[in-house]
């Protein structure tokens, strides 16, 4: 088993709730077990269109599943909640499931990278990633809060797990 952490977003519909739900269909996947999820933010969208805000939240689990085969887990539940693989990029989404760190493993395939090449940048999964885990650091052993001040987006505390 080895631990790993994925961050959810949503913008559209009930976004607490699909967040949520996502978060139960990651616990109720077979080789999957959550072991801490952070609480529920409310974040400015970065990138692509102008949208709605975004809840983001990180989980943290624990898997026999590859990297890869962790990958074809979270995109099938996006699939299950109505994302298609076709939408836009950065555009608006049911749920978003992206696999942030996996242990101390570095993956750079097309289309997986591990770590999420734009953590670092990102506020609204550096504050709930390190909300669970103060003092986390990168598979080169950079502490990821020593991003935090550098990195964009405005990040508010919504509610807790
Ligand atoms: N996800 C994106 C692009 N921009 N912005 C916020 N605040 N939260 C997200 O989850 C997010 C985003 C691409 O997946
Ligand atoms: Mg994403
Ligand atoms: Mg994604």
């Amino acid at each position: 088993m080895t631990i790993a952490y994925i961050g959810i977003g949503s913008n559209v519909g009930d976004r607490t709730k699909f967040v949520r739900d996502a978060v139960a269909a990651l616990g109720a996947a077979e080789d999957i077990e959550v072991e801490d999820v952070s609480s529920l933010y409310e974040t400015s969208p970065l990138g692509g269109p102008p949208q709605r805000s975004f809840v983001n939240l990180v989980v943290k689990i624990d898997t026999a599943y590859e990297p890869r085969a962790l990958l074809e887990a979270c995109k099938l539940i996006e699939g299950r909640f109505g994302r298609e693989p076709s939408d836009i990029r950065w555009g608006p989404r049911v749920v978003d499931l992206d696999i942030l760190l996996y242990d101390d493993e570095k993956v750079n395939e097309p289309d997986l990278e591990i770590p999420h090449p734009r953590l670092r940048e990102r506020k609204f999964a550096l504050v709930p990633l390190l909300e669970i885990e103060p003092g986390i650091t990168d598979p080169w052993e950079a502490r990821y809060s020593e991003a935090l001040d550098e990195a964009e987006g405005d990040v508010e505390f919504l509610e807790g797990f």
